[in-house]
């Protein structure tokens, strides 16, 4: 299925009286519109290639209908979703759930939807079929060199895919560590995991970045390797330059100040990319801002700190993907809502008046630095970034379109209702 011009022009002719009045209303207040406008535009976020089908836990799966089959319909999923948003232009791949075996094909049609490729995923985490050694008691840090070679291996793999797909970073995320006490010498755990991904960077192109991704418990709930920020930026820093931490949100000990570590993460120039998702309990995976909007707002704002004073291009300069997948809502819809969670919360982080801001913390004015976070997370930005997508040729309103059309009919007519997808 396609979305065709005329359908979103349409629904946007329908809507735009009513947006114009709450756009103008919302706009008066902002001294800086145009450029707000133009940065919300110029902000694309990625699609995993793992949450376009129901996601499931390790009780069962509840598989969706019209999910999509291949790789190829995955893209076609991301297209109408950038059709309707214009804000998902990207895709990041997980390797081995989605295989580029025809890799300038793929880039094709990727480019006929406006989309391109962000970082790519390795996967260590399970056995594959025919695959030689078990990644049961690890990966990387694994006691026998054969088992931490074929992991080598397999990243610079995915190195390889990425390169054909024009992807220029690559995502390590690692489930080694341990389950119980005196499981692991984490000394010798952490320096072949050194070993491993030094190798692993030794492989990487001039232009390209490495992300080590850090998870606090699951799947081994004594230990992890890579467990948190600290461990991530001490690997990230003894490899170099082209190495950086990444932070998913949901990977965290409860109650995590996650703004703080991005805000010194990114004075350190090892902050590289994030995973967008919410949770009330440990790595939920769920919708972004559905749990703790406020929290994606602060974080937000560390980020816009902390980026304008070196410099950065908010769009370009870090990695912006989201890792959510759940059971019970359309794929295709939570992912509307996930990237329109996003958006505001970097709109109301653009308005914060960051020099009234700066002269009440020289103050130590505490109150009226709550007040000055609060103001911009309190205002309803929901028609700026309406109004982007608008300018942008995107719907006014793309989850009411996508249900008017009946997209997932459609899908279901085209791909059947027994379809299930690749990914957790
Ligand atoms: C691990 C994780 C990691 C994986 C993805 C499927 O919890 O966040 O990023 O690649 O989930
Ligand atoms: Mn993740
Ligand atoms: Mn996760």
């Amino acid at each position: 299925m396609q979305l065709e011009k005329y359908q979103v022009d349409e629904h946007n002719q329908s809507l735009l009286a009513e947006h114009k009045r709450r756009f103008e209303f919302t706009a008066h207040g902002v001294a800086n519109i145009e450029d707000v406008l133009q940065k919300l535009t110029a902000f694309q976020i990625a699609i995993p290639s793992w949450a376009l089908g129901t996601g499931g836990t390790r009780f069962g799966r509840f598989a969706g209908a019209g999910e999509p089959r291949s790789l190829e319909e995955k893209i076609e999923d991301i297209g109408l979703l950038h059709a309707l948003n214009k804000s998902s232009g990207a895709i990041s791949l997980h390797i081995p759930w989605d295989i580029p075996k025809n890799a300038d094909a793929i880039k094709i049609l990727a480019a006929q939807h406006g989309i391109r490729f962000d970082a790519v995923n390795s996967n260590t985490f399970q056995d594959q079929k025919d695959q030689k050694h078990s990644y049961k008691f690890g990966s990387l840090q694994h006691v026998n060199k054969a088992v931490r070679d074929q992991a080598i291996e397999h990243n610079l793999e995915v190195i390889h895919y990425g390169k054909a797909l024009g992807s220029d970073s690559i995502t390590v995320w690692l489930s080694d560590g341990s389950c119980f006490p005196g499981q692991l010498n984490f000394r010798k755990a952490f320096q072949h995991t050194l070993d491993g991904l030094q190798q692993v960077y030794a492989a990487l192109p001039d232009n390209w970045k490495m992300f080590v991704e850090y998870k606090a418990f699951e799947p081994n709930f004594y230990s992890m390797t890579v467990g948190d920020w600290g461990q991530s930026l001490l690997y990230a820093s003894k490899l170099g330059p082209k190495a950086y931490t990444l932070v998913d949100l949901g990977h965290h000990l409860p109650n995590a100040n996650i703004e703080q570590i991005v805000s010194l993460l990114l004075m350190e120039k090892k902050l590289g990319g994030f995973h967008f998702n919410d949770s009330k309990y440990g790595d939920d995976d769920l919708t972004v801002g559905s749990i703790r909007p406020y929290q994606l707002f602060l974080i937000f704002n560390e980020l816009i700190e902390g980026m304008d004073a070196r410099g950065m291009n908010h769009a370009t300069d870090l990695g912006w993907m989201i890792d959510a997948s759940h059971n019970v809502k359309d794929p295709l819809e939570d992912l509307l809502q996930s990237v329109e969670a996003i958006k505001l919360a970097y709109a109301q982080a653009l308005l914060v008046n960051r020099r009234e801001l700066e002269q009440a913390q020289q103050e130590n004015d505490v109150t009226r630095a709550q007040e000055i976070l609060q103001a911009a997370y309190r205002t309803d930005v929901r028609p700026l970034v309406a109004e982007a997508r608008l300018r942008a040729g995107a719907a006014l309103q793309p989850l009411t379109l996508f249900r008017k059309l009946k997209v997932r009919t459609e899908l279901v007519k085209e791909r059947g209702a027994k379809t299930v997808a690749t990914g957790l």
